[in-house]
């Protein structure tokens, strides 16, 4: 049977049928759906993610592992989802404006509504008055935000000042994250807090909700 390190390649090389039927055979077998994430899935879209910097790999390539990637997450997802969690608060959640990365902050909506979470996931390519709409609507303790491209980092800071001229920044807790994210960044644009990954983004959740 493959392997979850098999798993890393098949992500690298866009291998979608690979991918699910390596994934489903490892949690069919009873490999627990994180570790199949964290140390195969994700480890292979960050190869992806140097091989594309190094100008070895394109645009459309980088798509294709994406989707590779998403179809094993989705089977994993199944595995972790369904286990009756009492609730922990409301989270509204989206990538910022501009930016159309939504692997990671899928990881987390999902790591999140498994923890109790009512998530409420608004997409990618938000733009602040959709968040402001959307706090407005469900009330959440928590507004989570993800950017992946550093010119996309200061639509964060354009949503925090958008809930504070709408009078709601104290109602809500705002917590970032992102690979180009940083605690520093978070203190500089008055985050309440970063984390930098879905794990410890939960975590933070629960802290501060
Ligand atoms: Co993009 N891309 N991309 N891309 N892409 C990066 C981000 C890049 C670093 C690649 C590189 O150069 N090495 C680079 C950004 C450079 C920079 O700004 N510094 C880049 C670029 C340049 C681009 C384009 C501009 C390329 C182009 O068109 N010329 C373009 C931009 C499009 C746009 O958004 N407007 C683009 C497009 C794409 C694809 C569409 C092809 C695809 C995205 C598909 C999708 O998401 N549906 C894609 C991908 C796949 C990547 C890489 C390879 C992988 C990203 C990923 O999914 N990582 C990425 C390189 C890399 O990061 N290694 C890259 C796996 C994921 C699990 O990790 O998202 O970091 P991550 O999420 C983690 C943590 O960050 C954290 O938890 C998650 C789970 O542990 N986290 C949070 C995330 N959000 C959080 C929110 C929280 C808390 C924690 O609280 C709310």
């Amino acid at each position: 049977m493959a392997s979850i390190k098999d798993l890393t390649e098949f992500v690298i090389q866009a291998d979608i049928e690979k991918v699910k039927e390596t994934t489903a055979a490892l949690l069919a077998a009873g490999e627990d759906p994180l570790k199949i994430i964290n140390e195969g899935l994700i480890p292979g879209i960050n190869e992806v993610g140097e091989r594309f910097k190094e100008g070895n790999l394109f645009v459309p390539e980088m798509m294709m592992s994406a989707q590779a990637m998403k179809a094993g997450v989705d089977l994993a997802k199944e595995k972790i989802e369904g286990a009756d969690i009492p609730n922990a608060g409301t989270i509204v959640i989206g990538t910022v404006a501009g930016d159309l990365h939504d692997i990671g902050k899928n990881l987390v909506s999902m790591m999140l509504d498994s923890s109790g979470f009512n998530v409420v996931d608004l997409g990618v390519d938000v733009p602040a008055d959709k968040f402001i709409a959307a706090v407005k609507e469900h009330k959440p303790s928590i507004v989570g935000l993800s950017a992946l491209l550093t010119t996309t980092m200061p639509a964060m800071k354009e949503v925090i000042d958008a809930l504070k001229e709408s009078n709601l920044r104290d109602q809500v807790k705002v917590v970032i994250g992102g690979a180009p994210v940083s605690q520093a960044y978070a203190d500089e644009i008055g985050a309440d807090g970063y984390a930098p990954d879905a794990a410890l983004a939960v975590e933070l959740c629960k802290k501060i909700a």
